[in-house]
């Protein structure tokens, strides 16, 4: 039998590879012969079935769970896919085999040559012409192994990989996300001199020290006498530190199988790398043969910087940081997990130009690549091992068998990972409970590379203070605002308290987002979080065979849409009996990187400048950044009036330090006639960025000057209000008279918070309107109605007065006791078709919500009603407009309809009611209604993150007993 097979290695914990060259940073990818591509491909049903002579075709990267195989791919979040207890897996285990030849260059004759494998999940078995050669667990790392003595340079060589999907290993992969099988980064052929650069380890400090230390072995055994290395940064010479290397000659415990040498420099003047300014420096390295020759190179982008933790603040280069962080997957709607350059690229760019400023790897270190893109843009991240054993994590976090798994998982990606300015936090894994397994994980990290603080959100068993070893941070997950702020006040806290993740991306959610910034801003020893997440992890899919898309529908979605005939699956679409459903569409993105209305919000949150108020000598202008000047932004004013107008001036930001404030001068005479007005500095880019073009906007924050006067009430009578024998408005711009409306499609906070079912037993969603009287008097109409749920009756009252061009609407509705947290008390009614623009004087111009909705400055502004729409991937409320003053709905010809409201009202106008969206799956159900639904609410009530944390804060909720609204309605 093939001695990898022998060893059942994918049930065999203890066993992480065999044959495998230790992890390090040296960059191997140029000069390297790429083998991705079309390889040979079969899948077979276990790894002990035989290979067939029958091959397709797969490629690599990519998982064949997404081309066009029978194994599809399948969505759980904690629950493990099979029942078996660790470290077993399931008898039916797909087994991907792939093969193909390769050209081995005559030129490489001599040298040392290596295979590398970007990325295998979940145990990869490595074959060179029948021979075996090595074994590699962790699906996210790669996998090296020496081919020397395999292959001869000249010839051809049958390279087989194979893949098995489930394993031991995969009961520490337990994330949330979906499970996949295949190759899913790069196979690289490199060669190297039989002298080389093992490993080169750099620290540069914010003061300019700089220390390099390099591993040299030799393939041959004993190293060659003489050997030696230098180097330089962007062309300035560092030579070997020779006191280094006289400590280490006349130390006896050194032997010289490994040669170990360093370099040390004083940079002067040191541009210091920070998410603001991350400046890098080129470092090269060179080893060289005792006669001067160069036998290797290695080649770092560098960036000087300092991390610690003083006290309980986090501290880079010596300041106190905000962490506006997001947790990311390597994720692409048709190929799964394989990532390129340009999509990491436009995921960095994307949450740069929205103010984020740090990510976590979640949950496994991501491609390489994504490190060089933080480093370059400026993130922060917090780097994390590819361990979570949630469905068994008591068990496995203290299971000796599971120890080399920890170890060896960490410590690979601190190897790979270390020399990145970005990297300023190791991550020991997430939700694996707590043990001595994370304990010998964190003494390797710690002795191994001491410039770095640890965190791990499972560590804190007793309360985030804690003082247990792995964690230097304390890192919830979704704890409530109130409850990081009694931690910070309560005289306990010992660490910085930055959550590993909070405010639950989910559908349309992400409510209270800025009252957890407002908190952590003002409150020492709060420093910020990573939002979950960056994506939604919709599959493209056909819907005619319910395949994935796979490659072939590149193009096929725009603006968060899935193209006629596909839809973003989710959890259950590919047919899985176990699996969690939508859970896995909970990002600040949808599948196709189309930003979330909730970006918006996050970018005015995180504004580098903010409007701090305005007072008699003018306008207070802050910077709010931690190591810029304003000198790198351009701005102008805006100023909106309720008059319909909205003025511009140009501004010039005053030179200020971080922190810092300045008045500036109004430049606008504010009208006379006493209505609102509201103060806008658009802030943008002066200069090309690397994230963004000059000009691209970087916040708006605005201040008001002016609250509205009380309205005038000179009312010109129009003509007598019609209404039918139950009471309901005949109008001829509507096809569904205005009625009251408590229900909303229930979002996945609504539903997965249990909210959604509270009101269904309440009878929200069918209410019996009955009316109970109506009561004309010189044109004006009272109806009294009621509507029925199962607990109460909800007294409604509607009086229309006939006003010149149209109606006003007086409305109350009284609430029972028992409707103590209703979704909304307001009004909604269609219109006819046509009527396809929306105008208005409110918050926007993108979707918010009361609990969402510091992000959407007050304005005038227009969008089409299809653009008003938010694409959630399981439909649920969306497209609301807050703070909403009055609108026009108009067709083409500019006939239509206005409405004014009493007081900034929230508004929504779709193509859908609100039973619609509730009764739909995906999005592609959805059929359009020819006129507009429009909500107009006397109060709505907050989103919240309750499908996965807090619900929103009571203050956004609808309290029972009587609620007014009144409201204009006009033809145009
Ligand atoms: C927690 C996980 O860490 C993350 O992977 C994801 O599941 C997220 O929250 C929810 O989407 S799991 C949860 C049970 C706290």
């Amino acid at each position: 039998m093939n001695p990898l097979w022998a060893l059942r290695p994918w049930e065999a914990p203890e066993v992480t590879s065999w044959g495998r060259i230790p992890m390090n940073a040296v960059d191997r990818r140029t000069g390297a012969l790429k083998l991705d591509g079309d390889w040979r491909f079969q899948l077979l049903p276990t790894p002990d079935a035989a290979v067939t002579d029958v091959w397709s075709t797969s490629y690599v990267p990519g998982a064949w769970t997404l081309q066009d195989t029978d194994d599809l791919p399948q969505y759980t979040n904690t629950r493990m896919p099979f029942p078996e207890f660790p470290p077993s897996s399931p008898t039916a285990n797909p087994t991907g085999v792939y093969e193909r030849e390769v050209d081995v260059p005559a030129e490489w004759a001599g040298r040392r040559i290596v295979l590398q494998v970007g990325a295998a999940e979940s145990v990869l078995l490595v074959q060179v012409d029948g021979r075996p050669v090595g074994i590699s667990k962790d699906s996210h790392l790669a996998a090296e192994f020496d081919l020397t003595d395999v292959v001869r340079p000249g010839s051809s060589a049958t390279l087989r990989l194979t893949v098995v999907k489930w394993s031991d290993a995969s009961h520490i992969e337990d994330q949330d996300q979906w499970w996949h099988g295949g190759i899913t980064r790069s196979v690289l052929l490199y060669a190297t001199d039989p002298l080389y650069l093992a490993d080169v380890t750099v620290r540069a400090r914010a003061g300019g020290a700089l220390r390099v230390d390099c591993q040299v072995r030799d393939a041959h055994g004993a190293l060659p006498d003489g050997w030696y290395v230098t180097g330089d940064l962007d062309g300035e010479c560092l030579a070997q530190d020779a006191e280094f290397d006289r400590v280490n000659a006349e130390d006896e415990r050194v032997s010289d199988f490994l040669g170990e040498a360093r370099m040390r420099a004083v940079v002067p003047d040191v541009r210091t790398w920070t998410a603001e300014t991350p400046g890098l420096y080129g470092l090269t390295v060179r080893l060289h043969r005792a006669d001067g020759t160069v036998a290797d190179t290695s080649r770092h982008r560098i960036g000087f910087r300092d991390v610690e933790i003083v006290g309980r603040d986090l501290l880079v280069n010596g300041e106190r940081i905000y962490v506006r962080g997001v947790n990311r997957h390597d994720f692409h709607p048709l190929t799964g997990r394989t990532v390129s350059y340009d999509d990491m690229r436009a995921d960095l760019v994307l949450l740069k130009r929205f103010g984020f400023n740090a990510i976590r790897t979640a949950h496994y270190p991501n491609d390489p690549a994504l490190y060089d893109l933080a480093d370059e843009l400026g993130f922060y991240v917090v780097d994390e091992a590819d361990i979570e054993s949630h469905d068994h994590a008591h068990e496995i976090a203290d299971d000796p068998r599971y120890l080399n798994a920890f170890v060896d998982r960490v410590s690979r990606m601190v190897l790979r990972d270390k020399n990145h300015p970005s990297v300023i936090i190791w991550s020991l894994g997430n939700e694996s409970d707590y043990g001595a397994n994370h304990d010998a994980a964190a003494g390797w990290v710690r002795r191994h590379d001491p410039t770095r603080p640890i965190q791990y959100e499972g560590a804190a068993k007793t309360g985030w203070a804690d003082p247990d070893v792995a964690s230097d941070i304390a890192c919830p997950m979704y704890a409530p605002i109130e409850d990081c702020v009694a931690h910070a006040l309560s005289g306990e806290q010992t660490k910085p308290l930055i959550q590993c993740e909070y405010s639950h991306a989910m559908g349309n959610s992400n409510g209270t987002l800025a009252d957890h910034w407002a908190a952590i801003e003002s409150t020492p020893g709060l420093q910020g979080g990573f939002i979950w997440e960056f994506w939604d992890h919709g599959i493209l899919q056909r819907v005619t065979d319910g395949r994935p898309a796979g490659r072939s529908g590149a193009g096929l979605y725009d603006k968060g849409v899935a193209a006629p005939g596909h839809r973003w699956a989710y959890g259950g679409d590919f047919g899985e009996k176990i699996h969690d459903g939508a859970f896995v569409a909970d990002g600040i993105v949808f599948p196709d990187r189309t930003p979330k209305p909730v970006m918006y919000e996050h970018r005015e949150i995180a504004a580098p400048v903010r409007l701090t108020c305005f007072r008699h000598e003018g306008l207070v202008v802050e910077n709010h950044q931690c190591f810029r000047g304003l000198d790198w932004l351009s701005a102008r004013w805006e100023l909106a009036l309720s008059d319909g107008r909205t003025l511009t001036a140009p501004a010039a930001l005053p030179d200020l330090i971080p922190g810092e404030t300045a008045a500036v001068p109004l430049p606008f005479e504010l009208p006379d006639d006493g209505g609102e007005a509201w103060v806008t500095l658009r802030v943008t880019t002066k200069d090309d960025e690397p994230w963004g073009p000059r000009g691209t906007e970087v916040c708006a924050p605005q201040l008001r000057l002016r609250a509205a006067a009380a309205p005038r009430n000179a009312v010109v009578p129009g003509p007598p209000v019609v209404v039918d024998t139950e009471g309901l408005l005949v109008h001829p711009l509507l096809t569904a008279a205005p009625t009251l409306s408590l229900w909303r499609a229930p979002t996945d906070n609504d539903e997965l918070g249990g909210i959604a079912l509270r009101w269904r037993s309440w009878g929200l969603d069918a209410l019996v309107r009955k009316v109970v009287s109506v009561r004309q008097d010189h044109g004006r109409v009272a109806v009294h109605a009621e509507y029925a749920g199962t607990i109460g009756v909800v007294r409604h009252v509607q009086v229309f007065t006939p006003v010149e061009g149209g109606v006003r609407v007086e409305e109350s509705a009284e609430l029972p006791e028992d409707f103590e947290d209703v979704a909304r008390v307001g009004t909604v009614f269609e219109t006819v078709p046509g009527l396809d623009l929306l105008e208005w004087f409110g918050q926007g111009p993108w979707e918010s919500y009361p609990d969402r909705s510091s992000g959407a400055p007050v304005g005038h502004h227009s969008v089409s009603v299809d653009d008003l729409f938010t694409p959630y991937l399981r439909p649920q409320e969306s497209g609301g407009r807050h703070g909403v003053r009055h609108f026009t709905l108009s067709a083409p010809d500019a006939t239509g309809l206005a409405v004014r409201l009493d007081e900034p009202r929230q508004v929504s106008v779709t193509r859908y009611r609100a039973e619609d969206l509730t009764a739909a799956a995906h999005h592609d159900e959805l059929v359009p209604r020819p006129g507009c639904v429009v909500h107009i609410d006397a109060a709505h009530r907050g989103l919240g993150t309750a499908s996965c944390g807090p619900d929103t804060s009571a203050s956004y909720l609808i309290p029972p007993g009587v609620h007014r609204w009144n409201w204009t309605l006009r033809a145009l």
